[in-house]
């Protein structure tokens, strides 16, 4: 009798090895790693937790590092995603708490991680219903209507969704129904889902299970609840969004005279910057938070770095801009925060 050996989710180097598979496109070799944890008594939110969600995070780092390219993150968030449903099939739990309804915001693609969210919800007795990436705001709160959910789950992964996040959140709790918000959008400890009125934030799905099991709805304080938290310079910025991102690409011609060489593929990606500084510099004015934009300029920074762009291209590149809003001095002093950030 041949002797499998059982796998352990400790074993040092099934980490790495999930991490190769899913970096080589092996579909069937990470599904066979995840099934045969399941058979060796594992439990699904481990593997969900530790293994997958741990693995994406690496592969973030991987592509930041600019190590592995867009091309080979897509596939192997997609094997990822594979794996993630081959564990999800293997479970079936009965439910026998409340509804929830989990969504991501208008214009949130990472729908990975709610999916870790929901595929945890369901084992713990929840009846999900799990609407996935890119939920625009109406849609969901028509989805409310339908359904009548005890609770919605919404992520926003990306800080520049946060004002569409703010609507989503006071739309959905109009409808009574109370918001748990998630996702690295929100900040350090989840500080912006409290300025925004979400009733609670978890860390992670672990965290949200433990939250939404025990004193569910919250009777805290209510948060104060505001339509808009956009003043006049958050409204510049986004009803001039593409003439700023067009006029700093221009200035941006003149003052980085590389630029001239670039070809189209390099164009489309400077462009795709510029419009990301502009959008985090309207997030951090609409939350009135400053760290959204330095974080993100941080963070900019190291990736065209690893990139072999020089730091000079982003603070020409913030200058362009800048130089455009000189009459909004929110907006400015955001903008030399995030130039103080480039080394
Ligand atoms: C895969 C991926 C993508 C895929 C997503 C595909 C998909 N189907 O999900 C695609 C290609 C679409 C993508 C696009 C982008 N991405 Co991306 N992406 C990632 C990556 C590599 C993995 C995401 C993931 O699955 N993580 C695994 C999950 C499980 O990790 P987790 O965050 O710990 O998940 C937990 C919590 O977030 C929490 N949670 C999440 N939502 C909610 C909701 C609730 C209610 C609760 C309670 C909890 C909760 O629970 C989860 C489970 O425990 C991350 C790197 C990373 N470290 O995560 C970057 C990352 C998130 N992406 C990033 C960026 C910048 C982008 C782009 C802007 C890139 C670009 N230049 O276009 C776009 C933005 C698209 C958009 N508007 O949404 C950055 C964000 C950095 C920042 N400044 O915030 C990251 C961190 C990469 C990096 N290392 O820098 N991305």
């Amino acid at each position: 009798m041949s002797v499998v050996p059982r796998r352990s989710i400790d074993d040092p180097g099934l980490a790495d090895e999930f991490l190769r598979l899913v970096g080589d496109g092996d579909e069937y070799g990470a599904v066979e790693v995840v099934t045969a944890l399941l058979d060796d008594g594992v439990a699904p939110q481990r593997i969900m937790t530790e293994l997958i969600a741990g693995t994406q995070a690496r592969v973030g780092e991987l592509w930041a590092a600019n190590e592995w390219s867009v091309a080979r993150e897509h596939a192997a968030t997609a094997i990822s995603e594979r794996a993630l449903a081959a564990v999800a099939a293997r479970t079936n739990v009965r439910p026998t708490r409340g509804r929830v309804t989990i969504a991501c915001v208008d214009g949130e693609w990472h729908a990975l991680p709610t999916r870790i969210l929901a595929e945890m919800l369901r084992l713990d007795g929840w009846r999900v219903d799990f609407l996935g990436a890119n939920v625009p705001g109406p849609h969901l709160i028509t989805h409310l209507h339908q359904t009548g959910p005890d609770v919605v789950a919404l992520s926003c992964m990306i800080a520049t969704r946060l004002p569409r996040a703010h609507a989503a959140i006071t739309a959905c709790r109009a409808a009574g129904v109370p918001v748990i918000a998630g996702g690295r959008g929100f900040g350090p400890g989840g500080r912006y889902a409290q300025v925004l009125g979400a009733d609670a934030w978890a860390a992670g799905a672990e965290e949200a299970v433990r939250r939404l099991a025990r004193n569910w709805p919250p009777h805290g304080q209510d948060p104060q609840l505001s339509a808009f938290l956009g003043d006049d310079e958050y409204t510049y910025v986004v009803r001039n969004r593409g003439q700023l991102i067009s006029t700093a690409m221009s200035r941006l011609t003149d003052a980085y005279p590389a630029m001239r060489e670039y070809n189209q593929r390099q164009l489309d990606s400077t462009a795709e910057d510029m419009a990301h500084i502009v959008d985090f510099l309207a997030a951090a004015l609409y939350v009135s938070e400053t760290p959204i934009f330095t974080d993100f300029v941080a963070w900019t920074n190291s990736v065209l770095q690893a990139r072999g762009v020089p730091a000079v291209a982003l603070r020409v590149g913030l200058d362009s801009v800048r130089s455009q809003l000189r009459d909004y001095p929110r907006a400015s002093a955001i903008l030399d925060a995030g130039a103080a950030e480039i080394k």
